[in-house]
């Protein structure tokens, strides 16, 4: 049991430190990272659609690189915008680890890249304990997945930097109780920012493209309590199971695991 834990600290502290690395490498030459990660089918690609689309438009350098098990599919839309884009197949596994970004991004990413979007593995557990080198990390949820996601999957919505919820233009059709969602985000992450989105009408988009060049230009991002108390982005331990079999992180402090027969 304890040799298993030790193998989860090591990996974990591991990719930390290629994360470190990579941040300052990418920071140096000006490029900023923005991981964005959800459950699958949350609507990462078709807003990341739109951001390219905008960031083009607007005459941003950016790129985004897409994570799945399989298929090219978000590639392909994404690739529409006409902006560098890469998909990454990772083999069964249910997150992107920073050394793996690190192999991708080796002689692909055009030198002048303001912001690198990546869509993560669509999982609210595993790539939540995986620091990417990110400045930016957001956590999204849509309108059609309940406002308790946050409560739920607290280490994914805890580390967020920025918080997004997708799909407004259907909330009312499927009765999204805002206010009830953002006092279930306060509650793992007091203080974070929440952007209502949707690709469909464009809302928010524009938002949150203007968050990420704010912190491509030094603007510090939101520092999650989770993370203050030495949990994430800053090398050490997350306290989360940082396996690839997708079982829900329990920080040790904040959400002790629990076992209970109802
Ligand atoms: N109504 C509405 N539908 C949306 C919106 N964004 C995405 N969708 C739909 O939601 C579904 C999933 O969207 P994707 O963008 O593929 O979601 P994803 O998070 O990238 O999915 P994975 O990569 O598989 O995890 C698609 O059918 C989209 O058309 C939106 O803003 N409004
Ligand atoms: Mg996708």
């Amino acid at each position: 049991m304890c040799r298993v834990v030790d193998l989860k600290q090591a990996v974990l502290a591991k990719n930390e430190t290629a994360a470190r690395t990579l941040r300052t490498e990418l920071t140096a030459r000006g490029t900023t990272v923005v991981n964005l990660l959800s459950s699958p089918g949350s609507g990462k690609t078709a807003l990341l659609e739109a951001e390219l689309d905008l960031a083009r438009r607007r005459g941003v350098p950016v790129a985004a690189l897409t994570a799945d098990l399989a298929t090219e599919n978000d590639a392909l839309r994404l690739g529409r915008s006409g902006v560098p884009v890469k998909q990454v197949l990772t083999d069964g596994l249910c997150h992107l680890e920073a050394a793996m970004l690190s192999r991708h991004l080796d002689g692909w990413l055009p030198e002048d890249t303001r912001l690198l979007f990546v869509e993560n593995v669509g999982n609210l557990v595993c790539p939540a304990s995986y620091d990417l080198g990110e400045s930016l990390r957001v956590a999204l949820a849509s309108v059609t997945e309940g406002e308790d996601k946050p409560l739920k999957y607290p280490t994914a919505f805890g580390l967020a930097q920025l918080v997004v919820v997708t799909k407004t233009d259907i909330a009312e059709a499927v009765e999204f109780d805002e206010a009830t969602f953002r006092a279930n985000v306060r509650q793992v992450n007091p203080g974070v920012e929440v952007v209502l989105t949707s690709a469909r009408t464009g809302a928010g988009v524009g938002t949150l493209l203007e968050r990420a060049l704010s912190v491509a230009d030094g603007c510090p991002a939101h520092t999650p309590v989770m993370a203050a108390g030495g949990h994430s982005h800053d090398g050490h331990d997350h306290g989360h199971d940082g396996d690839h079999h997708g079982h829900e992180a329990h920080h040790g402090h904040t959400h002790p695991p629990v076992a209970r027969t109802l």
